[in-house]
């Protein structure tokens, strides 16, 4: 049976089609810098905000109409509702999806009880990718709803928790592995902190590495070889989230040897929460052969919370794919972490909200690859800092050359050459230009 009988798998047709449920960007085949588009985007639609969300808000209940869902929280209820999501990915053409294991299937009344469940719900997931050949990008557990994480998971002062996070942790590395997952994400929506007063700062980090360097030996224990994921987020729930920008996961990275096993999931509204641009964090990850996958989404500037907006805006798709571009996504890929509006309730909205984000960040390829092409950024880039590619900048970068040596260079020249303009305001009309174009 169809939930969406008025909907049809979503094909191109071009920028100047009205279809709303066409794209106008997005060609799964188009081959753009080398590669078809399906394979630089991997779009990915999450099961937590596109099946679970209900539009409840800090002020209201939900709203969403989904008359698949019986709203319990039975097994059969999310078996049926899995079928549902495959339905909806399917028609989209995402060629991914991605969950937590609570998204997926109900807790029980105990620990045994949960895995049961997940294992049924996993069941169906797995018929179901197979039937449609929609893959999993990333599995991840859910340890922040459920109030036995009040004070974290892996950095909880109870010890019960930790090992219960464990558990959890393990179960969803083996439904992952199970379900072929590329990839494994940690959020750590609890881990971190709302006072010092009540809390050791040092010990909850050296809890979190044991965590991690946990999951990376049960990962080679069952043969799990997907990329582990960290996703930064500088606040909410808790006001210090230890994970909370990509240089801060890179510090603990490295300073607790965990380097070689992960990579980041950048997440746009994240960025924004932390006073970063998206491009930042990404040029900030990717620099440190970091960059693992991001979570396609945009707040909003004027509310100050993860408000998971579908992100439609092409300066910003076209600066995301320009660094995703240089250099690359997989195994990761472009999950559309974001919720339609309370107000958007109808099941067409998810359509039509999944549509225009896909094909913003197409033509933000398009637009970026282009770009990268001509050279357009790079040649005043790499203009702007040639005095580097002089002898004396040579020998600053190879570092063989001293203060002293620096001070008798100035002292006989007394002072340094004149600056040239940094033209970002020219850039900004190529930019523009290139957006005008494609
Ligand atoms: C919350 C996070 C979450 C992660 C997965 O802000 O974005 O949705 O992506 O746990
Ligand atoms: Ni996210
Ligand atoms: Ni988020």
């Amino acid at each position: 049976m169809s939930y969406f009988p008025e909907v049809n798998k979503v094909k191109y047709e071009g920028p100047d089609s009205d279809n709303p449920l066409a794209f106008r960007w997005y060609n799964p085949e188009e081959v753009v810098a080398g590669k078809t588009m399906k394979d630089h985007l991997r779009f990915t639609v999450v099961y937590w905000h596109t099946f679970r969300g209900n539009g409840t808000d800090p002020f209201g209940g939900g709203t969403m109409l989904r008359p698949w869902d019986d709203g319990s929280e039975s097994v059969e209820n999310a078996c049926n509702r899995a079928r549902v999501a495959f339905e909806l990915i399917e028609k989209l053409d995402a060629p991914f999806y991605a969950f937590h294991d609570r998204d997926v299937a109900p807790e029980g009344s105990n620990l045994r009880e949960t895995h049961a469940n997940f294992d049924a719900v996993a069941q169906v997931l797995k018929e179901q990718q197979q039937r449609t050949g929609v893959q999993l990008l990333w599995g991840t557990a859910n340890m922040f709803s459920n109030p036995r994480f009040m004070h974290g998971a892996a950095t909880t002062c109870n010890v019960e928790v930790f090992a219960y996070a464990a558990a959890q942790v393990k179960k969803a590395l083996e439904v992952t592995k199970e379900l072929g997952g590329a990839n494994y994400v940690f959020w750590g929506g609890r881990e971190g902190y709302q006072c010092l007063y009540n809390t050791d700062m040092k010990r909850e980090l050296d809890h979190l590495a044991q965590f991690f360097h946990m999951a990376i030996d049960y990962a080679k224990q069952i043969g799990f070889t997907g990329q582990f994921l960290i996703e930064p987020k500088p606040k909410e729930p808790t006001k210090h989230q230890y994970d909370s920008d990509a240089a801060a996961c890179l510090n603990f990275l490295r300073a607790y040897d965990l380097l070689d096993s992960f990579k980041l999931n950048i997440e746009t509204n994240h960025a924004t929460l932390a006073g970063h641009e998206m491009m930042h964090e990404l040029e900030y990850a990717g620099m440190q052969g970091a960059l693992g996958s991001i979570d396609a989404n945009t707040g909003d500037l004027l509310l100050g919370w993860d408000t998971d907006q579908f992100a439609t805006n092409y300066y910003l798709t076209t600066q995301i794919m320009l660094v995703l571009l240089k250099y690359g996504l997989s195994p990761g890929g472009v999950n559309f972490d974001a919720k339609v509006r309370r107000e958007s309730f109808e099941p067409i909205d998810l359509f039509y909200a999944h549509i225009g984000s896909m094909d913003a960040f197409a033509r933000g390829l398009k637009v970026a690859a282009k770009i990268i092409e001509d050279g357009a950024l790079s040649k005043i880039v790499s203009q702007r800092y040639s005095s580097w590619d002089s002898e004396l900048g040579q020998k600053i970068e190879s570092g063989n050359t001293s203060f002293a040596e620096l001070e008798a260079l100035m002292l006989a020249k007394g002072d340094a050459a004149p600056n040239g303009s940094g033209r970002q305001e020219l850039l900004e009309n190529i930019f523009n230009r290139y957006l005008d174009r494609v």
